[in-house]
């Protein structure tokens, strides 16, 4: 989008200017104190890493520039659905949101999926590889990685390296590649969905209707339920993606597009290597843990199942090693607010809030959180966003849970292709944290 990216031109130099005088007049100040607790305990806490489009207050949940999920939903533009009525959120406003800090106009965000629709289409060599060059049989998250890599093959970043580019001017082309990549992942999930499961409309027909016009969302709620309208499911599309985009910079996902694209690997790299992280069952694989566990239990259960008897269930769950998908998080110590937005929403929605599934993943919030309370290992108790989302996109029909993850994939491209593009815009270097054994650590606490 020129938009955009003549905005982002405006706004770089100004945060790049602080950045220097940060890092000459304060570069020795300390942060914090690093313990041995985070060096083995997964860096938790540990502050180590700039990142500007969102942050995790552990209990007010995710702040986009300092606003909250429900000023985003409040105050960015929304959609207009067919019918005419106002929908919700728009992730290209959040997009726009997350890279600028600003809130767009309608105009502005319009602009932007107009230049994200006239980009679409996929290349013969990425479509090759949806369209039965990869087997139907390798995991959604697997196909979704490959093509993103893929387009690597025309990646104006890694050709603008080559030429010799000033550094200064890197992120030129990786807000180019980003973009590009932005407007590729819907075409992309609709070809893994065609290419694993033979359902849905495929990666040309969604690239093709993206070019008719519209939002980012609306050619990818098509192309997965088959071209069929089915009511409400673009909103519940379109507010997930949002929700999704970012959610700081320590996650495994936005940690690894960070640590890749900071060896000026260009953008698609970076986040097909992001993908290989959010398709761990400890992160963005758990909406689709949660489906199959929730799904597994109703019928273990019945639909009569009573309180204790899903009590019972999720000790024998815990007493058998097992976590219990979509409840803890790594930061967060209140429930999830993107959970909270998800069950609004489908509270709102006359058919889902009276799903099944739905129902029992609400009715589970109730049982699951004393009863890793009395557990007492988890920190956070309470419901993530994997939680909701499963149970959501299933009502609407897309019931093949290994897509979760894919749409995940989706959405968290708003944040770390974001970040990507201020990082090299801030001229960051290449991430080399400094490891230590375990005898270092020893002989670093002798006599303490
Ligand atoms: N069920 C059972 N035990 C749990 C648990 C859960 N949902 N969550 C945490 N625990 C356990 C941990 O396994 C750990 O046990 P250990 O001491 O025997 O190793 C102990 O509680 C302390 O872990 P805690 O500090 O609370 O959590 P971590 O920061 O280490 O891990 C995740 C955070 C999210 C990985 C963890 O809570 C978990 O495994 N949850 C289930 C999977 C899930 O929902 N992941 C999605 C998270 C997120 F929303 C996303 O990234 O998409």
């Amino acid at each position: 989008s020129q938009a955009l990216r003549a905005r982002l031109e405006e706004l770089i130099p100004q945060k790049a200017a602080r950045l220097q005088t940060l890092k000459k007049e304060y570069g020795s100040h300390p942060v914090q104190t690093t313990t041995i607790a985070q060096v083995v305990g997964g860096m938790r806490g540990m502050k180590a890493m700039l990142w500007e489009g969102s942050e995790l207050d552990a209990n007010e949940g995710i702040r986009f520039h300092g606003l909250n999920l429900e000023e985003c939903a409040e105050k960015l533009p929304k959609a207009r659905n067919v019918d005419g009525s106002e929908g919700v959120m728009l992730p290209e406003a959040m997009l726009w949101l997350i890279m600028t800090g600003e809130i767009p106009t309608t105009e502005q965000v319009e602009g932007l999926a107009k230049d994200l629709a006239a980009q679409a289409a996929l290349p013969e060599y990425t479509l090759k590889l949806l369209e039965g060059g990869l087997p139907s049989s390798l995991h959604p998250m697997t196909q979704l990685s490959i093509a993103v890599a893929s387009l690597n093959h025309d990646s104006k970043f890694a050709q603008a390296y080559e030429k010799g580019v000033n550094k200064k001017e890197l992120w030129k082309y990786a807000y180019e590649d980003s973009i590009t990549l932005l407007a590729k992942l819907p075409a992309i999930a609709a070809g893994v969905y065609k290419n694993a499961y033979g359902k849905g409309l495929g990666a040309r027909k969604c690239a093709e209707l993206a070019q008719e016009g519209g939002d980012w969302t609306q050619p990818l709620a098509l192309a997965l339920s088959g071209g069929e309208e089915r009511k409400g499911w673009a909103d519940c599309l379109r507010l997930y993606l949002a929700l999704h985009g970012d959610h700081e910079g320590g996650n495994v996902s936005a940690h690894t597009s960070h640590l890749v694209g900071s060896a000026l690997a260009d953008p698609f790299l970076s986040y097909s290597a992001a993908l290989n992280g959010l398709a761990g069952p400890l992160h963005g694989l758990a909406a689709q843990e949660v489906l199959t566990f929730v799904k597994t239990m109703h019928d273990a259960l019945g639909a009569d199942a009573s309180d204790t008897d899903i009590e019972g269930y999720l000790w024998d769950v815990l007493n058998s090693g097992r976590v219990i998908p979509g409840y803890g998080h790594g930061v967060l110590r209140k429930t999830d607010p993107r959970f909270t937005a998800l069950a609004k929403f489908g509270s709102s929605s006359p058919t889902l809030s009276s799903d099944p599934l739905f129902r029992l993943v609400q009715r589970l919030q109730a049982i699951a959180t004393p009863v890793l309370q009395k557990h007492g290992k988890t920190a956070n108790p309470f419901p993530n966003v994997d939680s909701q989302s499963g149970a959501c996109m299933q009502h609407f029909g897309l019931e093949e849970a290994p897509m979760y993850t894919v749409v995940f994939g989706v959405s968290r491209a708003l944040g770390c292709l974001s970040q990507g593009v201020w990082s090299r815009g801030l001229g960051l270097p290449i991430e080399r944290p400094k490891s230590v054994s375990l005898r270092v650590l020893e002989e670093g606490v002798k006599g303490a």
